[in-house]
């Protein structure tokens, strides 16, 4: 007679949907690209009001970059793509890049 032992791990698998990670998007300041321009993509790309525009815009102004909003890999690179061809569209050196959260 054969005995056969099937063994099944010891740890429960649990369906643990990892969370995934986020990226900020950041733009950065430059002393080319007209504020009006910046509000207008930053409320075209970002869908924000003329006053969150103006608010990030400004404060990428005075600091030399704002953290514009935070998603996934994906979205944020195709937002920060975007925005950073609608300026080079118009010819201005706009610029958005992407940061990992920790
Ligand atoms: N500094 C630009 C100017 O004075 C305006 C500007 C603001 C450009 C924010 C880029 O991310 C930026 N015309």
């Amino acid at each position: 007679m054969v005995t056969v032992t099937v063994s099944r791990p010891k740890t429960k698998t649990r369906a643990k949907p990892e969370r995934p990670r986020l990226y900020k998007v950041i733009l950065l300041n430059d002393d080319i690209t007209p504020q009006e321009f910046v509000v207008k993509v930053l409320k075209a790309v970002f869908r924000m009001t003329v006053d969150e525009a103006y608010g990030v815009m400004l404060t990428a102004h005075q600091k030399g970059a704002c953290v514009v909003a935070v998603f996934t890999k994906e979205v944020a690179e195709s937002k920060a793509t975007r925005g950073t061809d609608e300026g080079a569209k118009a010819g201005y050196p706009l610029t958005f890049t992407t940061e990992r959260e920790d």
